[in-house]
């Protein structure tokens, strides 16, 4: 297979063919052995859920409609599309519930590798979640903002919704999706009622389901929202940060350790131990100590809060170690590739899991647990200067690519570089120029890589076009990933590709910050979980205008998604009332009923709705005309 179907990533095109070479197997060469993949899956028509099937329902009319129990399409690809919801939401917020329970024993004055390093984001949530913070001892302000965050995991009333979705959205929007009953009030709650209500001979009503998924999606997002608040409280609030992007932050020099996953829980005092080893790395023999970088959104915590460089994004994470300069791979949770330890088979890189519920055949396990943070991270980083006596130099081959990345665009940074421009008033600058037209639009990309689409190409080719016509963009996640490996989140892609009036205010923005020029083109809001900053500046303009976010002109994209995270995210940012764009088929063309409602009757509903569009193109004229259609509706 030629590599220029597989990825724009230059880095990508440069190791596939070693690993071709040497017979080492990729995420690619297993896709393409897996063509042409089951038809009834792709259209979601596949029900496994009890023993009497598998059944399937015949797409041409021409064999089965119903299954076993007499389920017809629409009940199977709604039953098994919000499984993927509450499987998505379960992930997220299990992350959320670990760092809630870390800020329970820090309040509690347990824990010591951790500690609040931003106080005044603490008492801001405080004062976000009503806790009356002003006058209280902070370990008591920990304690009360994680029990109340841990109150959205137990609380059995349901007519009261979570904390954190209603101190977190509009009071229009908080009132619609109670009025509609999709108001989570307990994320496992919610989780386990989609699991029940899917279960054999329950819920059969295609669009009851798909509610009961949109309850489970809004879970979802309280749960990255409460992640996304505490982690900052804990490790720091992001702050811009100019750092490297791509595999070729790999230095042949040093002992080359990637921290990938999803929870900053054990990646930064990885960071902080690995600082603190770099004498025994150099006797090792590296001259140039330890050398920390990220994969994934792992990878996005630590850049944005320490400005770790970021090794690769989801699709490529094998090809760090096939470079041959990677010592040791230290994973947490999601999106891992289990075949990371055969990979690392033909290498000297050590695969380290660290979860009790994630475990990978063939992986050293060293259990974290947050009372033994520190000697855990230490047993980490010995066993990669370990691992860095036995790298076999012929082995190396480190692509020559990184790019600069601006990354630590969390709302608040956002506001500081506004508040440049007007101290008193600091979205006025933004929503000045949005109303004059200036900035015609606001795009938040979001979402994974597939190998259904050509990596990175989908965001990068939208990006390109929606700066061309002025859209201010942000990103998170593995999208995030591509645009800092490609160099759109620099000065420099702005200069490239904005349009002149989206120039124009960058660098207007830019200059007032002390840039000494425009900001990046594409603004790094962090990981998947870091999604909610960029609802947390929405719902600030929304409030400022005085209307809904289904009124704004703000739409996102997440063009080559694949995981059940980003269909739960997705599916949150419809409801939120916000035009969704995804760039891979979606496994749910089997039902009408389920394509009609998602792509068009939710518009009713909510405002938001799934734009599907493979094209990157047509992707990003449909994404304009979005922004077209509700720029018109508020009469700008
Ligand atoms: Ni998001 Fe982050 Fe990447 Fe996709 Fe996976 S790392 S939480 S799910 S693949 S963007």
């Amino acid at each position: 297979m030629s590599n220029w179907k597989n990825s724009v990533d230059p880095a990508v095109d440069y190791l596939l063919p070693l690993a071709k070479k040497a017979g080492i197997e990729t995420t690619w060469d297993r896709y393409e052995a897996m063509q042409p993949q089951c038809g009834f899956g792709e259209l979601g028509v596949c029900c496994r859920i009890c023993w009497k099937g598998p059944c399937r329902i015949d797409p041409f009319g021409n064999g089965p409609q119903r299954g076993v129990c007499g389920a017809d399409a629409h009940t199977i690809v709604a039953r098994n599309l919000i499984r993927m919801m509450a499987a998505g939401a379960a992930a997220h917020s299990d992350h959320g519930r670990h760092i809630a329970l870390t800020l329970l024993e820090v309040g509690e004055g347990h824990a010591p590798a951790y500690r609040i390093k931003d106080e005044q984001k603490l008492r801001n949530i405080a004062e976000k979640l009503n806790l009356a913070p002003a006058g209280k001892d902070l370990r008591q302000v920990a304690k009360e903002v994680a029990l109340a965050s841990l109150e959205d995991y137990s609380r059995q009333k349901r007519s009261i919704p979570c904390n954190w979705a209603k101190a977190t959205l509009t009071a229009e929007r908080v009132d619609k999706l109670i009025e509609l009953g999709v108001m989570p009030h307990n994320i496992d709650a919610v989780i386990a009622e989609i699991m029940h209500r899917t279960h054999v001979g329950c819920d059969a009503d295609a669009v009851n389901l798909l509610l009961g998924g949109i309850k489970g999606a809004l879970a979802d997002y309280t749960g990255m929202c409460l992640s996304t608040e505490l982690s900052d409280a804990l490790f720091g609030t992001p702050e811009p940060v100019v750092t490297q992007a791509n595999l070729g932050v790999l230095k042949e020099d040093a002992v080359n350790i990637a921290v990938h996953g999803h929870n900053p829980l054990l990646s930064e005092i990885i960071c902080d131990v690995a600082l603190k080893m770099n004498e025994e790395a150099r006797k090792a023999g590296a001259k140039e100590g330890i050398n920390v970088v990220g994969i994934c959104c792992t990878g996005n915590e630590v850049m944005m809060r320490r400005g770790i460089p970021l090794a690769t994004n989801y699709l490529s994470q094998e090809l760090a170690i096939i470079t041959g300069a990677l010592d040791a791979m230290v994973v947490d949770v999601q999106c891992i590739m289990p075949a990371l330890t055969s990979v690392a088979e033909c290498f000297h890189t050590e695969i380290i899991t660290t979860m009790a519920e994630n475990k990978i055949t063939g992986a050293t396990h060293i259990e974290f647990r947050e009372d033994s943070a520190v000697e855990s991270a230490q047993k980490i980083v010995e066993l990669a200067i370990e691992a860095f006596k036995k790298r076999d130099k012929r082995k190396v081959n480190i692509p020559d690519y990184k790019q600069t990345a601006i990354a630590g665009f969390s709302a608040e940074a956002i506001m500081a570089v506004l508040s440049k421009i007007d101290a008193k008033d600091p979205l006025k600058p933004l929503i000045d120029n949005i109303v004059n037209g200036n900035i015609q639009g606001i795009a938040l990309f979001a979402g994974c890589n597939n190998p259904r689409a050509i990596q990175d190409n989908n965001f990068i080719t939208i990006a390109k076009e929606l700066a061309k016509n002025n859209v201010l963009m942000l990103a998170t996640g593995c999208g995030a990933g591509t645009f800092a490996k490609t160099g759109l989140m620099t000065q420099e892609a702005t200069e490239a590709y904005a349009g002149e009036s989206l120039k124009a205010v960058l660098t207007a923005i830019g200059k007032a910050a002390g840039l000494n020029g425009p900001l990046p083109l594409v603004l790094h809001m962090g990981s998947c979980v870091d999604n909610s900053r960029a609802v947390s500046v929405a719902v600030a303009i929304a409030n400022k205008l005085g209307v809904d976010l289904d009124k704004l002109p703000l739409v996102a994209s997440a063009p080559e998604f694949m995981s059940e995270k980003a269909v739960a995210i997705g599916t949150w940012a419809v409801a939120l009332g916000i035009p969704t764009h995804i760039g891979i088929v979606p496994q749910i063309m089997g039902s009408s009923v389920v394509v009609e409602f998602l792509t068009e009757k939710a518009k009713d509903l909510l405002g938001g709705y799934f734009i599907v569009e493979t094209n990157p193109e047509q992707a990003a004229a449909k994404l304009v005309a979005a922004i077209k259609e509700r720029r018109k509706g508020l009469g700008i």
